[in-house]
């Protein structure tokens, strides 16, 4: 790995969010990619830090801690994904599911879709399937999208289906689903149209579902 991405994921890795700060605006002007620090630096570090929570060498505050020196290399990197088209591509509402507070991941969607030019409503974490109602009535958005990174939280996913269904508004939106335990199969069953495994591929898929 290029010397300024380890730092990087070691940074992470060991939760030193200043360090984080520092290494992540060097390599950028190194000319590092913005992508290249997040996928290979910054995410690879998370996955390592689940490995090490299910081997039980890392707990819930060493998960936090990495987590937080994550967001904090995420804010320098924001405002070189986000996009500046006069027209946006359609509006989106972003959510975790109720009983789930991981963020990290809805985040890093919420920060690429902007950067593909969606407007983008934050609707934050353990989001009750009445709020996601609220977004399509009250502000008219084109798109759900649901993130669940528990196995036991993505089934809170196909309440919300059902509560736009009840609400008569379920034919005014497309519903886009990841997160890590979710996969393609899960996302049909539900009854979703979408559904994305990362990031990048959640604007490619968003943009194609307003196209049908
Ligand atoms: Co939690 N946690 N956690 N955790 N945590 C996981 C998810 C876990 C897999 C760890 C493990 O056991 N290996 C496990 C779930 C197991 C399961 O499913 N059964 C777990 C657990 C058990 C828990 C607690 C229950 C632990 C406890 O308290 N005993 C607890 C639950 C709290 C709750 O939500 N109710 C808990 C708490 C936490 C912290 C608060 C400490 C912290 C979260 C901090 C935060 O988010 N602000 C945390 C963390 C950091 C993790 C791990 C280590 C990392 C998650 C992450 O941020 N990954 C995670 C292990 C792992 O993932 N390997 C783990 C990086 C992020 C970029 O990836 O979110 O997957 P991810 O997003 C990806 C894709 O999934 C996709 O795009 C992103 C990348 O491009 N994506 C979408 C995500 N959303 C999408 C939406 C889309 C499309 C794509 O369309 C709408």
């Amino acid at each position: 790995m290029e010397p300024s991405l380890a730092l990087i994921y070691e940074d992470v890795l060991h939760g030193h969010h200043k360090d984080v700060i520092t290494e992540v605006k060097s390599a950028l002007k190194q000319g590092i990619p913005p992508l290249s620090i997040m996928n290979d630096a910054m995410i690879a570090a998370m996955q390592e830090v689940g490995r090490l929570f299910e081997g039980g060498e890392y707990y819930v505050p060493e998960m936090l801690v990495a987590a937080r020196a994550m967001q904090s290399g995420m804010s320098i990197i924001k405002p070189y994904l986000s996009g500046n088209e006069a027209h946006p591509a359609g509006k989106v509402a972003i959510g975790t599911v109720e009983g789930d507070f991981h963020d990290i991941g809805k985040n890093l969607v919420k920060m690429m879709l902007e950067g593909g030019g969606f407007e983008v409503i934050d609707l934050g974490v353990d989001v009750r399937p009445s709020t996601f109602v609220s977004a399509v009535t009250d502000n008219g958005v084109d798109i759900l999208a649901m993130s669940a990174l528990i196995t036991t939280t993505m089934q809170n996913m196909p309440p919300v289906l059902a509560a736009l269904e009840k609400s008569g508004v379920r034919q005014k939106v497309k519903v886009l689903v990841g997160g890590a335990p979710v996969t393609e199969e899960f996302a049909r069953q539900i009854g979703a149209d979408g559904y994305a495994p990362d990031a990048s591929r959640a604007v490619n898929t968003a943009k194609l579902l307003l196209t049908r």
